[in-house]
């Protein structure tokens, strides 16, 4: 096992991995920017180096300033946490190259994972099932309309870099697909700096469900279960939760073995996650992969008991996995809510001072986050401040426990979304587990939230 490792990240991820760390006793190497000298994650690592300004693309993304002080530091790894440079083939290659594990897979599988038309491809050629539809780049609009012909309306349109809906569009006809072609084509162009397209088969009302897989560097790969994730805003996860309410013991071991039998096909090392767009039918289809840890893997470690971070720094060490698929528990159900500093109203992010920061506490809450009273939240980073995780026997226990759990949180000096989460776990369609892609727009369109 590494005796040092340095955090490439901030906030609650940071403060979530030296945790990990210092129960295992290793040594942790925070990295900051100006804007986050004060931050939890600073002052819980046992040494932390400032590496530039507030702006990410000045400090966070630095990879050359990062790698220097992981050298300087003589840090054996780099967790990168999520977001930032975790899905970074450069980083990772960086890392390599200076005989630095990255906790991660390897480059290629990054940069293989990181194309959406390449991946589709990959996943197709390891049996797993995909949507109808292409998996090379579209020529031009003419290309996409007598494809979509033969394939059948409606269609989905994609950018293969896209991400946050970005590029993506459904189309009915041929009129509008070629209307839609050229618009997407230059935003992920422009926002991705590619802009190659492909098209799908469009699954009305789906659900997103993605199946937690564990690997290590000895040919040994675990499913741990799926998480449901399908309560979001415009392709911002809101409410995520395990097991799903949707699935059967059969869907869920046919899905298990699937992201499985993908992740064994590419190499994968690492804790990793398959996404699946579900049908009414519980027909899934392969959606994407993510390559690093998520911001949703506390509901996965509350029902099977594990600590995602303890073994993905097991496995980055060269360790065996310590578990058989028939150790792997799957005990009550847990929630997880994001908790955004946002104006409820309009979703535009409320940066502020935190003048009061209370949590609810109890055996069946957990909490994580980076911030605590007097600190002042920046518009620089992720407006996520906090979440919040309950757990219960059944998941109406784990609902109640959240909408208490929610009362009983206390912020001022910020705005936030907490209205709205409340408003989604007391309605009766999320309480009978109708949670699909489309919830918050049905369900919550005569509010102002939406
Ligand atoms: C789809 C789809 C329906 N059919 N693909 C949205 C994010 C992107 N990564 C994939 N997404 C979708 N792809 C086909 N062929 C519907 C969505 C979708 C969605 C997926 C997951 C979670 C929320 C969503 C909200 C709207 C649309």
């Amino acid at each position: 096992m590494f005796s040092k490792i340095l955090i490439a990240n901030r906030g609650e991820i940071a403060v979530r991995v030296i945790r990990t760390c210092q129960k295992l006793g290793i040594q942790t190497v925070a990295v900051y920017s100006e804007a986050d000298a004060d931050s939890l994650h600073v002052k819980c690592a046992d040494e932390a180096h400032l590496i530039g300004k507030p702006r990410v693309s000045e400090s966070y993304l630095n990879i050359e300033k990062i790698i220097e002080v992981a050298k300087a530091t003589k840090a054996e790894a780099i967790h990168p946490g999520y977001g930032l440079l975790s899905e970074n083939p450069t980083f990772a290659r960086r890392c390599e190259e200076e005989g630095i594990v990255f906790i991660g897979p390897n480059a290629d599988v990054i940069a293989r994972m990181g194309s959406k038309i390449e991946s589709r491809k990959t996943m197709a050629e390891a049996g797993v099932p995909i949507v109808p539809g292409i998996s090379h780049p579209l020529q031009d609009a003419d290309e996409a309309a007598k494809i979509a012909e033969s394939i059948g309306y409606p269609i989905m349109l994609k950018a293969s870099a896209g991400g946050g809906g970005i590029g993506m569009q459904v189309v009915h006809n041929g009129e509008e697909l070629r209307k839609a072609f050229e618009g997407n084509q230059k935003r992920a162009a422009s926002f991705f700096g590619d802009g190659a397209m492909y098209l799908e088969k469009y699954i009305a009302n789906p659900r997103h469900v993605e199946i937690q897989i564990l690997a290590d560097q000895h040919g040994n790969c675990l499913y741990l279960w799926e998480r449901e994730c399908s309560i979001q805003r415009r392709h911002q996860k809101v409410i995520e939760e395990a097991p799903s309410p949707f699935l059967d013991e059969e869907t869920r071991r046919k899905m298990g073995e699937t992201a499985v039998r993908a992740a064994q096909y590419i190499g994968y090392t690492n804790a990793g996650t398959i996404e699946f767009l579900v049908d009414e039918e519980k027909n899934f289809y392969f959606l994407e992969m993510n390559t690093r840890l998520q911001v949703e893997h506390p509901v996965t470690e509350e029902i099977t008991g594990l600590d995602l971070v303890e073994e993905q720094l097991r496995v980055a060490a060269g360790e065996k996995l310590r578990y058989t698929q028939e150790d792997i528990r799957c005990e009550g159900h847990a929630i997880e809510v994001r908790i955004y500093a946002e104006d409820p109203k309009t979703f535009f992010p409320s940066p502020g001072t935190l003048t009061a920061f209370e949590l609810p506490e109890g055996e069946y809450i957990r909490n994580e986050t980076a911030v605590a009273t007097g600190m002042t939240v920046t518009p620089f980073y992720d407006p996520m401040i906090a979440k919040l995780i309950t757990k219960g026997g059944t998941r109406q226990e784990a609902i109640v426990r959240m909408l208490q759990a929610l009362d009983a949180y206390r912020i001022e000096g910020i705005k936030t979304n907490i209205p709205m989460l409340k408003e989604v776990l007391s309605h009766p369609e999320f309480q009978a587990g109708h949670t699909t892609t489309h919830f918050v727009n049905i369900h919550l369109h005569k509010s102002s939230i939406k």
